[in-house]
């Protein structure tokens, strides 16, 4: 096979608070993100007037989607992955009506979209939630918040309901393991249990939107978002394949729970030892047993796992925790490139769950600097994604249902781990740095043109090997 099939979607993901800035525009109300300018791993900072965040403008997607749009239709996009800001629409997340100027500019931004023939894919909350969600009810921690999501849910999914048939509920799900703030609305010093029962409440979120999408629009597709972060044990030593396979199901419970509809048992057990004790009433039980229609991932590195602690120890504060591989290389941010891993990765999610993949992220984040003529010639940027692509062709040649392929950040964008400009994915160069100077003028760089020929031959210029 050496071309995509015509169905393949192929496209960008960019998220609200990364792009849009606009951050109190038309009523929005602050989001846990608003609160943590330095990222989703930061703390959270009280914004007084006359302070100032990154994220506040960001890219100002809010006032240029016509013309960042035109862009994407220009590469040819047949799709575009964004999240709503729950923000714009419940501004403090527990009101009753919704907020119709915020309903608007999402309007505005599908009609776009329609007019330029690329299909929309949503998240309803991609690392952000209403501050007042957080301060007053806190956070996931309280399963009152499931009721005012599944209002904010059912809101857009009738509002939308002919505008949006691919639909995500929760970005990187699994998260909230790392940074539970910015997953769940709970501090760093939450305990375990306190952690694994707002997960259960956003979980139970889930599956009832996942009824509501099927109730409300009966031709629309629902998935789930998760941190595809493959393990591989650092050694054939069997407790490492252990450890490794122990460190994988740490992630792979969550899509367990939204394709299934249960618990697993391996999770019980975790559960049980370690001493964390959830309540999940017969309710939760009954609205978890619903099933996504596809699974969605974000792809970036790899990394290993080995049952020496002492190796574990070295490896803590590298991203995620994960002990280095010795046969990649890494990002300038340390993150390990493994195109491999993304095929092993679509086939062991394929076995798993038999259900249609989306890889809704994947991308290199770099430092890219304009030649004297103005253009980044981002070479690394296309090798890395040319080097993804093809393995994503050998998966669905090894016969994994693919639907599509989002890269992250088609635009440059503000960063979520660090909130920094500086480091940028796009195709189309954004002129503005961390300290806020620059034009935001876009421009188009080399691999612009690359993926503009990637997509309209369907992948049959990429190179192998
Ligand atoms: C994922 C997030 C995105 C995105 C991406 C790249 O975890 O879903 O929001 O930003 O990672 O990460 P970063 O921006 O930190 O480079």
């Amino acid at each position: 096979m050496k071309t995509f099939p015509d169905t393949f979607l192929w496209g960008g993901a960019i998220a609200a608070n990364q792009v849009e800035g606009a951050y109190l525009a038309d009523g929005k109300g602050l989001s846990t993100s608003d609160v943590m300018p330095q990222g989703v791993f930061g703390p959270v900072v009280e914004r007084v007037a006359g302070d100032h965040s990154i994220k506040d403008v960001a890219i100002d997607f809010y006032h240029r989607y016509p013309e960042d749009i035109t862009l994407f239709a220009e590469m040819g996009f047949t799709c575009l992955r964004v999240s709503i800001a729950w923000t714009r629409i419940f501004p403090h997340g527990d009101e009753q009506t919704p907020n119709e100027a915020g309903l608007a500019f999402y309007d505005r931004l599908f009609d776009e979209l329609a007019a330029h023939h690329i299909t929309p894919m949503v998240t309803l909350s991609h690392y952000e939630m209403p501050w007042g969600l957080v301060q007053q009810y806190g956070g996931w921690g309280n399963r009152e918040v499931i009721g005012f999501f599944e209002r904010y849910a059912r809101t857009v999914f009738t509002r939308y309901q002919h505008k949006v048939k691919l639909w995500l509920t929760f970005n990187e799900i699994n998260m909230s393991l790392h940074a539970p703030m910015t997953g769940v609305g709970l501090p760093e010093t939450a305990s375990p249990t306190e952690v694994y029962q707002a997960i259960h409440h956003q979980l139970v979120a889930s599956a009832l939107a996942v009824k509501a999408c099927h109730a409300l629009i009966p031709d629309a597709k629902i998935g789930n978002m998760l941190l595809g972060g493959l393990m591989y044990p650092l050694s054939c030593k069997p407790e490492d394949v252990l450890a490794a396979l122990q460190e994988n199901r740490a992630w792979q419970f969550f899509g367990d729970v939204q394709c299934r509809g249960a618990y697993p048992g391996y999770m019980l057990r975790f559960f049980r030892d370690n001493g964390i004790e959830l309540t999940i009433t017969d309710s939760d039980r009954e609205a978890l047993n619903a099933s996504i229609d596809f699974v969605s991932f974000s792809y970036y590195m790899t990394g290993c796992v080995t049952a020496d602690e002492a190796l574990n120890q070295q490896a803590r504060g590298n991203i995620l925790n994960m002990v280095p591989n010795p046969h990649l290389a890494s990002s300038e941010w340390g993150w390990q490139i493994d195109p491999v891993g993304l095929r092993t990765l679509l086939n062991v999610l394929w076995d798993r769950y038999q259900k249609p993949l989306f890889i809704v992220e994947n991308g290199l984040g770099a430092k890219d600097e304009p030649d004297a003529d103005g253009v980044v010639q981002d070479d690394y940027r296309i090798r890395y994604l040319n080097d993804h692509l093809v393995q994503v062709r050998e998966a669905i040649d090894d016969g994994v249902e693919v639907m599509g392929y989002t890269s992250w950040g088609p635009i440059d964008l503000v960063s979520a781990s660090k909130a920094e400009l500086a480091k940028r994915y796009g195709f189309i160069y954004v002129d503005r740095d961390d300290s806020g100077k620059g034009s935001l003028a876009r421009s188009r760089k080399k691999s612009f043109y690359w993926y503009q020929d990637v997509i309209a031959t369907r992948g049959a210029v990429l190179k192998d090997g």
